[in-house]
């Protein structure tokens, strides 16, 4: 998969070179390449950035910079990500669907967001025709400075469900069991007591379906708990 991500903030995505993600690359299961959006600038302050029409707070980032920043990269087959609180709800099975295509741009806004007719024009039937798609995605109810960190959460749930990341695949099929990819039962590990609590006895019997059904009621139990 190849991955382009445009910021004016190049150095936030610097632990995209680490662990499972870093590895990807390493392995050439993954291609991440960062832009640095003022190097598409030509004024002698490199500004990215404007007042908005009609008045309000803040500015909002130029159309024109984007332009520039994306037309080379809006090749056939590409998904185009724009990041916004104001976007579609990130979630585990957009994770799996964006893990399925092949080339992905993060567009990082950063101030009160990014001219909407970047968004508007990359639409048109111009790139409909190439299969290109626009996604205006958030990562949840609250607001950060800017998509930098957001796409690096994107980026990370993304590519670890791309085959061949995981050093252990069976840690995803364990994980399908939930739809929404996560283990919800509590787990436990070594020593069998730690601090005077006991590992649950269940998961010391080998009886494999008594334990699935005590983690079911677990999971259930703490489900409830955390609504
Ligand atoms: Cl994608 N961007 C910003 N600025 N804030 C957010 C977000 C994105 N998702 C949640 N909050």
């Amino acid at each position: 998969m190849k991955i382009d991500a445009v910021t004016i903030f190049p150095e936030y995505f610097a632990p995209a070179q680490l662990s499972l993600l870093g590895k990807a690359q390493n392995k050439g299961l993954v291609e991440l390449q960062v832009h640095d959006l003022r190097t598409f600038t030509s004024d002698n302050h490199n500004t990215v950035d404007d007042t908005p029409y009609g008045g309000g707070a803040g500015m909002v980032m130029l159309a024109e910079i984007w332009g520039k920043a994306l037309d080379p990269l809006m090749v056939e087959d590409t998904d185009l990500i724009v990041l916004t609180p104001a976007g579609k709800r990130f979630s585990q099975s957009m994770a799996a669907e964006f893990a399925a295509k092949s080339h992905l741009i993060f567009a990082c806004g950063r101030y009160e967001g990014i001219d909407d007719r970047v968004r508007q024009h990359y639409s048109s039937p111009e790139y409909q025709s190439k299969n290109v798609l626009v996604h205006e995605v958030s990562i949840g109810d609250y607001v950060l400075g800017g998509g930098e960190v957001a796409s690096l959460v994107m980026i990370e749930a993304i590519t670890r469900l791309i085959p061949g990341v995981l050093g252990n695949p069976e840690s995803l099929i364990e994980e399908s069991h939930n739809s929404d990819g996560y283990l919800e039962y509590p787990n436990y590990s070594k020593p069998q007591e730690w601090r005077g609590i006991p590992v649950p006895e269940i998961l010391l019997s080998g009886n494999h379906a008594e334990i699935a059904k005590w983690r079911a009621l677990q999971a259930n139990e703490r489900a409830k708990k955390n609504l």
